[in-house]
């Protein structure tokens, strides 16, 4: 199949050029002025559009089992959403049942992702530690092609591990040439705090946010950037929503450590007053961990995106329905924790980020595609309009507007948190491996079409990474080793 995207403007994270596309069998063959349409190509006019690589999401969860039940996207609804806001490509979390081989829990959710209309890929979470996790890590990035590991320093009782177990892991993931990712939130504090809430009559929704304070995560996430640096070990913070963590981020990049940090779209732009709302339901389906933060928060986080101290826009889509949220009246504990963005990220960032003059057209690429494909080592295969990489792409137009509203959306729950938000500059076309999958607001891909993506682990960065080794080793020694 051949396709030709004429007249646009090519936006890269590095540079913006008029030029036309030209595919090939999913793959970009040219990119460049007035290229020919070989016989029997299709031709997409980009009217003067923007080209972009098409959105990666690094962080959903699609089909999880979570707090008593599952999350309510699952592979196909979920990569629709995705297709229909831009994104082409979605990382979702493997999460091992307890005492579940790693193993098992990857083919459980290869299973799940048959049913992807876009690509995608996984990442590993690791909840406790032995020989067993140790040695099936190494099965884990050397043969299904998973280069990440997801710790969570919250959920205690569930998911949380404990800085033996952090400490252990990321020397492994050091050793395997793999980035530990981080959900960090003191969760022995939160658990403390949210019991105290729950005595003083707090039984709302308002509780989640009060007992998950920004020092919470502060705290947590200087801890996983220590723990990091003693392991050897770069490090990733997903939804990094606050002053506390981007600070703590800032300051470790500054000091030579590799740390990466994630803002997600809704921290962006909503803020902790939505707990307020006398609508228990109005509140409860804005519950999330970490919760939206008080209004002061936001302009560190886009200041990060700015700066480049915070790298990658993400949603962390676990959406839950109105009626799975009413599992917590009575008790905030026990609303499941998750809110969508799939479809709104890029529209809502474009409009809040590009629109207001906070970032420009290249930095939207490079924090919604590009950065991201470099951190997973799949670039340029993925995240750039370049010859050779897969064609993952967007004809985006910046004059087209829409009010988000859950009747129109993809995703299969009944609100959304974006809900009225007026975004000008959408998706027009998107196109999947050389495929238009999305146009005229109609999404023409099908379950199985999206393919898993293998991601190579990196071994060079993490010999150069401890800042700390330099200090405390004798020569010699690369890297503190930890067995089980
Ligand atoms: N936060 C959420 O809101 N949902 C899923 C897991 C998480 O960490
Ligand atoms: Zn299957
Ligand atoms: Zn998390
Ligand atoms: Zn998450």
């Amino acid at each position: 199949m051949t396709l030709l995207i004429r007249g646009g403007t090519v936006v890269n994270h590095d540079h913006t050029r008029r030029a036309d596309v030209l595919i090939e069998g999913g793959t970009i063959v040219a990119v460049g002025a007035k290229l020919d349409a070989p016989a029997g190509a299709e031709v997409i006019d980009a009217g003067g559009a923007y080209v972009l690589p098409g959105g990666i999401d690094p962080h959903t969860h699609l089909d999880m089992p979570f707090m008593g039940t599952y999350s309510a996207d699952d592979f196909e609804s979920g990569t629709t959403a995705a297709v229909a806001g831009g994104t082409t490509m979605v990382v979702d979390f493997c999460l091992p049942g307890p005492g579940q081989s790693l193993l098992a829990a990857y083919q459980e959710w290869r299973h799940k992702g048959e049913k992807a209309v876009a690509d995608y890929s996984l990442h590993m979470a690791i909840t406790w530690w032995d020989k067993q996790v140790f040695d099936e890590m190494e099965t884990v990035v050397k043969t299904y092609g998973i280069n990440t590991f997801k710790h969570f320093l919250a959920y205690k009782g569930a998911l949380m591990v404990n800085d033996d177990e952090l400490f252990h892991s990321f020397s492994r993931c050091a050793g395997l040439g793999a980035l530990p990712l981080v959900h960090a939130e003191n969760g022995d504090i939160v658990f403390r705090l949210q019991q105290h809430y729950f005595d003083l009559g707090v039984t709302g929704p308002e509780g989640h946010s009060y007992s998950r304070p920004p020092e919470v995560e502060g705290e947590a996430t200087n801890r996983a950037i220590m723990i990091a640096d003693m392991a050897g070990s770069p490090l990733y913070v997903v939804h990094t929503s606050c002053r506390e963590s981007h600070e703590a981020i800032a300051r470790a990049r500054a000091a030579g450590k590799r740390v990466f940090g994630e803002p997600l779209i809704q921290h962006l732009v909503l803020d902790d007053r939505e707990y307020q709302s006398k609508d228990w339901d109005y509140a409860a389906r804005r519950v999330m961990s970490p919760p939206f933060r008080d209004r002061s928060h936001q302009a560190s986080l886009w200041a990060g995106l700015q700066s480049g101290s915070l790298q990658v826009v993400a949603t962390d889509h676990c959406a839950f329905t109105t009626d799975q949220k009413r599992f917590g009246l009575g008790d905030f504990r026990k609303i499941p924790n998750g809110t969508g963005g799939l479809e709104d990220r890029l529209p809502v960032l474009w409009d809040a980020g590009v629109n207001t003059g906070r970032l420009t057209p290249e930095e939207f690429v490079a924090v919604t595609s590009t950065n991201i494909a470099r951190i997973l080592n799949i670039y340029p295969r993925k995240g750039a309009v370049a010859v050779g990489s897969d064609a993952d792409l967007v004809v985006w137009d910046p004059e087209a507007t829409k009010t988000v509203s859950a009747k129109t959306q993809k995703s299969r729950i009944d609100y959304n948190v974006f809900e009225g938000y007026r975004c000008r500059g959408l998706p027009a076309v998107t196109i999947s491996r050389g495929r238009v999958v999305y146009r005229d607001g109609a999404v023409s891909a099908k379950p199985g079409d999206g393919q898993y993506v293998e991601r190579p682990a990196f071994p060079a960065v993490h010999v150069a990474n401890a800042t700390w080794k330099d200090l405390t080793r004798p020569r010699g020694v690369e890297r503190l080793e930890v067995t089980p």
